[in-house]
């Protein structure tokens, strides 16, 4: 079976922290979708550690991960990412495969990120300009390039093809390449060299050939659900499946292949970018909320916009992704509220109150209608049990699991991999 491991929120739920937890049942972590905008932090023994590409399996020595062919992958970064793995002694080469029908960045995919967004003015969605929407954008219009394609004899013939249908736009849009590009692209050529000294490869085979040999596959979703491509709060998304579907194409793994999803979110929300955000707290609560679970981009640095947990929003990402258990992050960081609110439906601007999603959050302004929980108050370091957990926060967990009709395995207390309360 495959298990998928996805977030249920805008990204950065914490996925990261509980691959890394579970790596060790499985013999395979795959990342399915996304690309160089993910930002995945893992810590362990005093080490804060940021995957944007490569699957948060790698630490563990006898994982084999994969980067899939839902995946857009930029050499550049790819590089400097396995030169950052370095100093951890991993034996990258045999641990690491990616898939030859992996979408392949170019630098010119993110200067025409840049010029859409540009063009966008006021409207922008807030990318983190990785190149990512035009490098999907190519690939449905059935003109990218693939990982696979540097093998070729004819890989510079066709790099220059699509340069060429990359200049034509970025000179309508009057964006200047000429001062950077020449530099990005020796970089490039440099970073595909090096890439080709790892295995690439018709991934979907190993996948199914690890099914096959009865090994456990880990997929690791990026992002998170409510910037699905078709779910999420569009034009504010990413260009991908987020979601558990994502790992069918993403993979090459067939539905019937799909074992337990869990469902990673925050004991609270947050965004980056631009879009809908109900429960968006613009007050002090909300920088407070910031401070205390330093929420800064992991790829951008951006300060990460926060607010309170969304129920409608969460209940709606389970249906999509058919969640089996539930894992609820960061919880440590409500340790200072009196007051910790829920936000359990949406009032809508005729009144009526509703649990579902309407159609367009950007045109519909709707207000959050609260529970108000009281606080914990106090520190959550060395509560590994359920039964050591603050009675307030207990109330709150029961109250998750009754609402979300769903058991929450996982509550994560802190950072490291150790601060952790596993649920039987
Ligand atoms: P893009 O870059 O074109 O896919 O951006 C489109 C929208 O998707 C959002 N997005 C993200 N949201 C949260 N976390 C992401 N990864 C990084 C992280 C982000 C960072 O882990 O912190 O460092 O800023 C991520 N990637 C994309 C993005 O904000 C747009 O709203
Ligand atoms: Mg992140």
């Amino acid at each position: 079976m495959v298990d998928v491991l996805l977030g249920l929120q805008w990204g950065d739920e914490g996925k990261g922290k509980i691959v890394d937890v579970l790596a060790p049942q499985y013999q395979v972590v795959a990342r399915f979708q996304g690309g160089p905008n993910a930002g995945h932090t893992l810590e362990f023994d005093g080490i804060k550690h940021v995957l944007h590409q490569i699957p948060s399996g790698i630490f563990r020595p006898d994982a084999l991960n994969i980067i899939g062919n839902g995946v857009v992958l930029d050499p550049i970064v790819f590089r400097r990412e396995i030169d950052a793995l370095g100093k951890f002694n991993l034996d990258l080469h045999k641990n690491l495969i990616i898939s030859k029908k992996a979408a392949l960045i170019v630098p010119t995919h993110s200067l025409l990120d840049a010029a859409y967004e540009q063009a966008k003015g006021a409207a922008k969605i807030g990318s983190t300009l990785r190149g990512i929407g035009p490098t999907y954008q190519d690939k449905v219009a059935r003109q990218g390039l693939r990982v696979g394609d540097v093998l070729s004899p004819n890989f510079q013939k066709k790099y220059e093809t699509l340069l060429n249908a990359h200049k034509v736009i970025l000179d309508r849009h009057n964006f200047d390449y000429t001062s950077v590009l020449p530099e990005s692209e020796a970089k490039f050529f440099e970073a595909v060299e090096f890439l080709k000294t790892f295995t690439l490869t018709d991934s979907e085979y190993d996948v199914n050939n690890a099914l096959q040999a009865g090994k456990r596959v880990l997929a690791e979703g990026a992002q998170g659900s409510l910037l699905d491509i078709d779910f999420g709060s569009y034009p504010f998304v990413t260009s991908s499946t987020t979601m558990t579907a994502g790992a069918c194409t993403g993979l090459g793994i067939a539905p019937r292949q799909i074992g337990e999803v869990y469902g990673i979110f925050k004991a609270y929300c947050t965004r980056v970018g631009s879009g809908p955000f109900p429960t968006e707290l613009l007050e002090e609560t909300g920088e407070r909320m910031r401070q205390e679970g330093r929420e800064f981009g992991s790829t951008t640095g951006r300060p990460r916009r926060c607010g309170w947990l969304d129920l409608p929003a969460l209940k709606y990402a389970i249906m999509l992704n058919g969640v089996t258990q539930l894992v609820m992050m960061k919880v440590d960081v409500l340790n200072i509220f009196d007051t910790i609110r829920v936000c359990t439906h949406y009032q809508m601007p005729d009144g009526s109150v509703t649990e579902q999603l309407p159609y367009d959050l950007c045109d519909t302004d709707v207000i959050p209608v609260y529970k108000d929980f009281a606080g914990w108050k106090t520190s959550l370091d060395g509560v590994h049990t359920f039964d050591k957990m603050p009675a307030e926060l207990a109330v709150y967990v029961q109250y998750l699991e009754a609402e979300l009709n769903l058991p929450i395995t996982f509550v994560s207390t802190g950072p490291d991999r150790e601060a952790l309360v596993h649920r039987e």
